[in-house]
């Protein structure tokens, strides 16, 4: 039997943690499917749960009118994709949005605001609506944009646990994507966010056009933070009329599991998302994107302006494939808790609660 070759990080004198080069994850990408699933199957399991997924929901609270051309974005004032640009959302409706996700299994609730840059006003609406999610037993995130010096710690005090922020691609592609912001302008913010002691969720999205190389330089940029993020949405490209995306040639199901596959590998620890794009995944797809690694996808029957799938149709999917939702953080009490208890509303995880050690209820 011909022994498969097994990609290796590779070390360098001067850093503490192992550097992965593009060529080692062009290397992982070429590994025969089977390889590499294996590979990703060995890496997971030594970190999690294999049976278990993390949810997240996510509301849009300011929702188009972006001054920013992201080219995939239909949220961007770039591109006429049909949207209004509306005010920054209620903090009620925000709670009320909330506590819907929460009552149907969602352990982190994620608002998004296209905004290239909160204004003060807006950060301080903004972290009262972190602190009113948070009090309700809900894991915090949100995407507001770049953040500019002391509003990440603004957010941290209104008791924010994540901040999104994606490097979208790679540096050589970035261009290609986005002109009116730079990649260091991304990796800025994400310092901030970083210093702030906020958890970092960074990823980005395949599917744009890119070649393997980028998507493989897109990761080797989010596995070489030190440390790397604690959450890596990977999202597929919803193709929305009206943006330059629009037409671009859909990604090969399997090179999106690869995908999957080589974040899985490159970092352990994290969470990995799958994101935009399930729409128009079958279960299959998505069963082989967990073989792959993925242990986290956003839940809710929309993403910020585009379709996700129902939420019946994910608890199905997850008793169908025997997995259960990750315990709660915080003792927030989902009524679904996935494969075997969908039935039955739940009161706590009945597991060690990370708060304080004991049993949570
Ligand atoms: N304006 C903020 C920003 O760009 O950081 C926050 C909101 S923005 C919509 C959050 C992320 O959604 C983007 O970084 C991008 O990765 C993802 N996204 C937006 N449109 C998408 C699309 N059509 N398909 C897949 N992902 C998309
Ligand atoms: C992320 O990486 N994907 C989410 C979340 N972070 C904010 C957003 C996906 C947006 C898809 C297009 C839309 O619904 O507007
Ligand atoms: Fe604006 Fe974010 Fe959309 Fe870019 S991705 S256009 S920054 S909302």
């Amino acid at each position: 039997m011909q022994t498969a070759y097994i990609p290796v990080p590779q070390t360098t004198r001067n850093r503490a943690a192992p550097a992965w080069t593009p060529d080692d994850i062009l290397a992982l990408y070429a590994m025969p499917f089977m390889d590499l699933m294996h590979r990703a199957q060995q890496v997971h399991r030594a970190h999690f749960d294999p049976n278990a997924v993390q949810l997240s929901s996510l509301l849009s609270i300011k929702t188009g009118g972006c001054p920013e051309d992201c080219a995939y974005c239909p949220q961007s004032s770039h591109y006429d994709t049909g949207l209004d640009a509306d005010k920054l959302m209620p903090l009620d409706e925000v709670v009320a949005a909330a506590k819907a996700a929460q009552a149907g299994g969602a352990q982190r609730f994620c608002m998004g605001a296209a905004w290239r840059s909160p204004k003060p006003h807006h950060l301080e609406a903004v972290a009262r609506m972190v602190s009113a999610v948070k009090s309700l037993g809900l894991e915090t995130c949100v995407t507001l944009g770049m953040l500019r010096d002391g509003q990440a710690e603004q957010l941290k005090d209104a008791g924010l646990d994540y901040y999104n922020h994606n490097l979208d691609t790679s540096p050589e592609f970035y261009g290609k994507i986005i002109s009116t912001r730079t990649y260091q302008d991304r990796l800025d913010t994400l310092a901030r966010v970083r210093e702030a002691g906020i958890s970092v969720c960074c990823g980005g999205i395949v599917g744009m056009g890119e070649s393997r190389r980028e998507r493989a330089g897109l990761i080797a940029q989010l596995a070489n933070m030190e440390p790397y993020p604690e959450s890596v949405p990977i999202n597929n490209l919803v193709q929305v009329e009206g943006t330059p995306l629009a037409k671009v040639e859909p990604l090969d199901p399997f090179e999106f599991v690869r995908t999957i596959a080589v974040a899985r590998i490159t970092m352990p620890r994290a969470a990995v998302r799958l994101s935009a794009g399930r729409e128009t995944m079958d279960d299959a797809m998505q069963a082989l994107c967990f073989m792959a690694g993925a242990n986290s996808m956003f839940y809710g029957d929309a993403l910020l302006t585009t379709a996700n799938p129902q939420m019946q149709a994910d608890q199905r999917l997850l008793q169908r494939l025997g997995m259960h939702v990750e315990p709660a953080p915080h003792h927030a009490a989902p009524e679904f808790s996935g494969a075997g208890h969908a039935a039955q509303p739940q009161a706590g995880s009945g597991q060690p609660c990370a708060e304080g050690g004991t049993t949570c209820r």
